[in-house]
């Protein structure tokens, strides 16, 4: 059978329909093309796209987690005591006192009935926090040196040649919070400030 250009012409003509049939109705096909109508079809399933990757950004929110942590605080008052300690690990609370802030500094004893490198300072304060969150505590020490707060050691640093700085940082919710600062004189002088 001899196919001749009558046959050829009604195909080709069917072919290049189809082929634009197929152009309009593909969507995958509405890139490629170049008329408008199609590219703006194209346009449209673009902008849910976009819509996702301004949805995807939790990460403002994951940004405050990493934030620095507030400085706390400083109680308005101190409970101090001056604890004698025996050689055995009793104590014995010899004087207490109410102060705004804390600035100690002792080459010996705070009193005479007390043991040189047999005692230690305990500061407590409350805190109360306005909102949950990580926080950040320091003080200045000469001596062993513990950090308690609501009653669990968070930090230790054991006595130095000099002044030394403990720094922390902790969680912690909305509410009350209690500190407490232990300054043990093991040797040398024992000093205690908080800025
Ligand atoms: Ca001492």
């Amino acid at each position: 059978m001899r196919i001749g250009v009558r046959e050829i012409v009604p195909i080709i003509l069917l072919l290049v329909a189809l082929g634009i049939a197929f152009a309009f109705l593909d969507p995958s096909a509405g890139s490629s093309g170049n008329t408008t109508p199609i590219s703006t079809g194209g346009g449209v399933p673009n902008k849910p796209t976009s819509t996702r990757t301004s949805t995807a950004t939790p990460k403002p929110t994951a940004t405050p987690t990493e934030a620095p942590p507030q400085q706390l605080a400083s109680p308005a008052d101190w409970i101090v005591k001056f604890v004698s300690v025996s050689a055995t690990g009793s104590e014995r609370i010899d004087a207490q006192v109410v102060l705004p802030s804390l600035d100690f500094s002792y080459a010996g004893v705070p009193f005479n009935d007390m043991r040189d490198d047999a005692w230690k300072l305990v500061a407590d304060g409350v805190v109360d926090l306005p909102a949950a969150g990580r926080y950040m505590f320091s003080f200045e020490h000469d001596g062993e040196a513990r950090l308690l707060v609501d009653g669990a050691q968070i930090a230790f640093e054991p006595d130095g040649p000099a002044m030394q700085t403990l720094r922390t940082v902790f969680q912690h919710g909305a509410g009350s919070l209690s500190l407490r600062i232990e300054v043990r004189d093991v040797a040398g002088p024992l000093k205690l400030k908080v800025p």
